[in-house]
């Protein structure tokens, strides 16, 4: 099934140059970028964006990371994408993230760990449509 999912290229991976590269491993995953934007979002955004970890210990490092600095926002589109997306992307903490993988590629530690994907249908509509409408 064809689907699209919301992918975000975090700070420190933006900071660090990687957008081409990492854009680019998109597309040769099959992974085809239909829209893409750079923006900063304001803390309160990315409260709203990461809501669903609100109970979570490191909600507020995760909000103020998020808004830390510029962020490339996408829409990807392929078969599968949501779950071709995570294991392009590979384990949350990059540490145990698999070789040939993006965490494991550019992720620095479990908090700056370069990318986010969505991962339900449900949620990567949602998360498009926070970004784009
Ligand atoms: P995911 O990004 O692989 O979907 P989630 O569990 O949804 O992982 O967590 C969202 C983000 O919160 C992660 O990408 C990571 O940056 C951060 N995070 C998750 N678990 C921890 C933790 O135990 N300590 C610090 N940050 C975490
Ligand atoms: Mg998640």
């Amino acid at each position: 099934m064809i689907e699209q999912t919301l992918s975000i290229i975090k700070p420190d991976a933006v900071e660090r140059n990687l957008e081409t590269d990492i854009k680019e491993y998109f597309i040769k995953n099959k992974l085809k970028i239909l829209k893409a934007k750079k923006v900063k979002i304001s803390k309160e955004e990315a409260s709203e964006f990461y809501r669903v970890h609100q109970t979570k210990p490191f909600y507020e490092d995760l909000c103020s990371y998020l808004s830390s600095g510029p962020i490339v926002v996408m829409v990807l589109e392929g078969e599968n994408a949501i779950l071709k997306n995570r294991e392009v992307m590979g384990a949350t903490d990059p540490m145990k993230a698999e070789e040939g993988t993006l965490r494991k590629m550019y992720g620095i530690s479990i908090d700056k760990n370069s990318v986010h994907g969505s991962d339900s249908k449900e949620n990567a509509t949602t998360e498009i449509n926070f970004f784009f409408k």
